[in-house]
């Protein structure tokens, strides 16, 4: 039994996702995590709400809340959705907690002793009316390329030129609309990333196991110099975690906080003290998660995300670990996902264009998500998001082979035997044949899983699904009852058990849909099938079960057309 440390990249708090969003990192990672339980390992999977930055603040603003209660709100919203996803954290936290403002600070502490921070003067545009310094995008005024009135500090988004502040004519406070700006020094932290290029490169090269989309990506922001230039990691903002050094004042960094890159991703480790004060454990429960020190070192580490968060956890993370001369557990594999675009182009918040995780769940079981999405990740390339392709996806895969299936031999079953494993005959040299090649399959869907190959384990699993079906077909029970009765209840018998299997082996995909044919089958704690033969026959004789009901749906092409123009984002 191995202990495998799991971490989703963190949704940003302000708004709900996109079905794009979550899954490139928070679906997958929920398979995987589903899938090594599943095969008896100790998990902790692990997320949280993203809640510091600008963006929270504007988004606070916008809903007229203070952003504190803004955040408290939109966690909640974000948890109550993630679980009707079932996406199966052992904890979600929140990057504001306690936790995470302790350890941030304690990080930064052991960086500035280490040497790897340095201070820096800025000069930074300051409002008087509104007694603070404004980050780029607080500043408004007119584009000296466009003419827009309303251009941004860091870009006009009418013709998207990149500004600084001080190219605006006109300029403006966002928060106040103050014209009585001011230009002032400013003092700001910046980790000294680019000391540790070394050290990151030789740590990046020893992951030879790694997918080529995170290496590329890491190795290009390495090597370009641009990607490990000293970053600054303090801003200018009233929310966030408050700049110390340790437990002490950082004198010149009052009223600053720390950029929320630089706490987020600490947030995976501060999110599981979470766990552990929640779940009474103490520290040493989470501890043995992530420091090396205290029996991490057998802990296996994945994370997933999005490709565009990479950097972030191939640099600016382990620098942040590594730099601080603490032994804390480093990632073992990261596992990023390409773009999913939405029917010819891309989801858009601002446009309503796509669908967004609550309308998802409004509209169809999360069952039926969870396998379009996982069966189509945008793994080797992006992948794109159709109505017609879900609809035959949905129909094809889930309806007609898995869910008329589980149909056809519990309705014959009941129709001829009762409602429970028939007894009679035994398996002949056909049944043989079928075991052995589902053998080899499941075997493949493991070593599939375990490789972390979404689209090729959902293919496979298919096929595992199709296999039962042609047998079926082939067997064919129903012409044979009349003949010979005992035949048709081994084949019944046979099959009951298989659906069994099959719900163990596709829970981590559609785990509603499992758990629903498990209490029916009566048999809620079903194992791996590690010994196939053994499992396909542990409902014996006389074993009592009930006809689900319909697992799958289909989708009618009324609702295709109706779903295809609500979410097309020219709603009047
Ligand atoms: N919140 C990514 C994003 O919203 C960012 C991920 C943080 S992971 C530590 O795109
Ligand atoms: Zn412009």
């Amino acid at each position: 039994m191995a202990r495998i440390l799991i971490t989703s990249a963190l949704p940003y708090i302000n708004g709900i996702k996109h079905l794009g969003n979550l899954v490139g990192s928070q679906l997958p990672a929920d398979l995987y995590a589903r899938y090594m339980r599943a095969r008896g390992h100790e998990v902790m999977f692990i997320c949280a709400t993203d809640e510091h930055g600008t963006p929270a603040e504007l988004a606070a603003a916008k809903a007229g809340q203070d952003v504190a209660d803004y955040c408290a709100e939109m966690h909640e919203v974000q948890a109550a959705i993630a679980a009707g996803f079932r996406l199966s954290f052992d904890h979600f936290g929140r990057s504001s907690s306690p936790q995470n403002h302790r350890l941030t600070q304690h990080l930064a502490g052991k960086l500035a002793d280490a040497g790897l921070i340095e201070e820096v003067s800025e000069k930074q545009v300051y409002s008087v009316a509104d007694g603070r310094f404004l980050p780029d995008r607080y500043i408004e005024g007119t584009c000296p390329n466009c003419g827009y009135e309303r251009a941004r500090g860091d870009q006009c988004e009418e013709c998207t030129k990149q500004l600084d502040p001080t190219d605006l004519i006109n300029p403006r406070s966002a928060i106040s609309g103050s014209t009585d700006l001011e230009v002032r020094e400013t003092k700001h932290l910046f980790l000294r990333q680019s000391l540790m290029r070394d050290k990151l490169n030789a740590w990046i090269e020893s992951k030879k196991d790694w997918p080529v989309l995170t290496t590329s990506i890491a190795k290009k922001w390495l090597n370009d110099g641009e990607g490990l230039r000293d970053r600054g990691i303090t801003r200018d903002l009233d929310w966030g975690i408050p700049v110390k050094r340790g437990d002490e004042d950082w004198p010149g960094m009052e009223g600053k906080v720390f950029y929320v890159w630089f706490d987020a991703p600490i947030e995976y480790i501060s999110a599981t003290a979470e766990w552990a004060e929640a779940t009474g454990g103490g520290d040493s429960a989470w501890e043995r998660w992530w420091r090396t020190d205290k029996g991490a070192n057998d802990v296996r580490y994945v994370q997933f995300m999005g490709k565009d968060n990479v950097p972030f956890h191939t640099l600016s993370f382990p620098a942040t670990l590594m730099g601080s001369g603490e032994p804390w557990k480093l990632v073992d594999y990261i596992k990023s996902f390409n773009y999913l675009n939405y029917d010819g182009g891309q989801f858009s918040t601002s446009q309503g264009r796509g669908v967004f995780m609550d309308q998802a769940l409004s509209i169809l079981p999360a069952d039926y998500w969870r396998w379009w999405l996982l069966s189509h990740a945008p793994e080797n390339a992006d992948s794109e998001f159709t109505w017609e392709n879900f609809q035959a996806s949905v129909n094809k895969d889930l309806a007609d082979v898995l869910g008329n299936f589980v149909s056809r031999v519990t309705k014959f079953c009941r129709s001829k035997f009762g409602e429970e494993v028939p007894a009679g005959g035994e398996n002949g040299p056909v049944e043989t044949a079928l075991i052995a090649d589902l053998s080899r399959r499941i075997a493949e869907y493991a070593r599939l899983m375990d490789a972390m190959e979404v689209r090729k384990s959902a293919t496979e699993l298919r096929a595992i699904w199709a296999v039962g079906n042609e047998y079926l077909q082939g067997a064919a029970p129903w012409s044979v009852y009349k003949e010979d009765p005992e035949r048709a209840a081994a084949i019944i018998r046979l099959m009951l058990n298989l659906i069994r299997v099959y719900a163990v082996l596709s829970a981590p995909f559609i785990p509603d849909a499992a758990a629903t044919t498990l209490a029916a089958l009566r048999t809620e704690n079903a194992d791996w099938p590690d010994d196939l033969a053994a499992a396909l026959a542990a409902l014996e004789p006389g074993h009592g079960f009930e006809v689900p009901e319909v697992l799958f749906a289909k989708i009618i092409d009324d609702d295709r057309e109706a779903w295809h123009d609500r979410f097309s984002g020219q709603r009047s």
